[in-house]
């Protein structure tokens, strides 16, 4: 492993107005080389020993949910158990990067995660929105999905759908279901606007999106892991709602309580930009109820 002296994440990248623009556009951005081939070795071995520790205390997730496993190999909150991991996770070069996108004064963490597509069996990574999963009121929330591989469609890049993130709330689908539900969800109309661009870059170069623009992997059909970490950040304010997740879960934080504290630290603080992607989503979530029972009732059918 490169020596931990000489990795400092705290170095930042530069964005243009023109990216900004582009990710409060269509809800997704490509940067390619934010980390150097130090630094990715020095990400991808500190993850390795955290798994390693995980797997060694029997703490892994999903062991019980052998279908979960085939479309990736997941773990969250590693920087909690791992020095180097939380060197990465909290670094101001990702945090300030999501700040900037996003446009606000001071972004937190949210979790961090491992997203392992492990070869043999692999399922895609069916298309899917993720802020439902989230137990939060507003938007804004958005992840920064670092390849620590080459990634392509043989591996399993991931593909956005442009603009979609303005779309509106859809229903949580359960991933691995392998039973395509967002396909039998969408209306012809939406289907006609559903056009996906792909992802390919190298390792070090990572991709940021928001948490309602849709999203996909093709399986990994490689002979060898996909690696890739997530960190999941949050504009500072965003409050609570009371709903199932394995972050807040032992919290017992009331609904609307603010997501604050060291749990989800502040990875960035600066001047807020004009336009941002934070808003409260109450009140779409109450006039898109009935829609999306809808939608609930497509996607379950047979
Ligand atoms: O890594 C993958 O295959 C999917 C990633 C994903 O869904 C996410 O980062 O939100």
């Amino acid at each position: 492993m490169p020596a931990a002296a000489a990795i400092d994440f705290d170095r930042t990248v530069a964005l243009s107005d023109e990216q900004i623009r582009f990710y409060q556009k269509h809800g997704y951005i490509q940067i390619h080389d934010v980390l150097t081939p130090e630094e990715v070795e020095f990400t991808r071995e500190s993850i390795a020993e955290a798994i390693e520790y995980l797997a060694r205390t029997q703490q892994g997730k999903h062991k019980g949910n052998p279908f979960y496993s085939k479309v990736f190999h997941q773990e969250v909150n590693l920087w909690r158990i791992h020095e180097g991991v939380k060197r990465y996770t909290l670094s101001r070069r990702i945090g300030e990067l999501a700040r900037q996108l996003t446009g606000v004064s001071k972004m937190r963490l949210w979790h961090d995660h491992c997203l392992y597509k492990m070869p043999g069996g692999s399922l895609a990574s069916d298309w899917h929105q993720d802020w439902p999963y989230w137990p939060m009121y507003h938007t804004g929330a958005m992840s920064c999905w670092m390849a620590l591989d080459d990634v392509d469609e043989v591996n399993g890049c991931l593909q956005f759908v442009p603009g979609s993130y303005q779309w509106g709330i859809y229903p949580a689908i359960s991933l691995g279901s392998g039973k395509k539900q967002l396909e039998k969800m969408l209306t012809e109309e939406e289907t006609a606007k559903f056009k996906p661009v792909t992802m390919p870059m190298k390792a070090g170069s990572c991709t940021f999106h928001d948490g309602l623009c849709f999203h996909y992997a093709t399986p990994n059909r490689s002979e060898k892991p996909r690696r890739a970490f997530a960190t999941i950040f949050q504009p500072d304010g965003t409050q609570f709602r009371k709903k199932g997740h394995c972050v807040t879960d032992p919290l017992n934080l009331n609904d609307g309580d603010v997501l604050a504290g060291e749990l989800f630290s502040v990875v960035a603080e600066g001047a807020p930009f004009e336009t941002s992607t934070f808003h409260d989503a109450r009140a779409r979530l109450k006039s898109e109820a009935l829609l999306n029972d809808a939608r609930h009732a497509r996607m379950n059918r047979e």
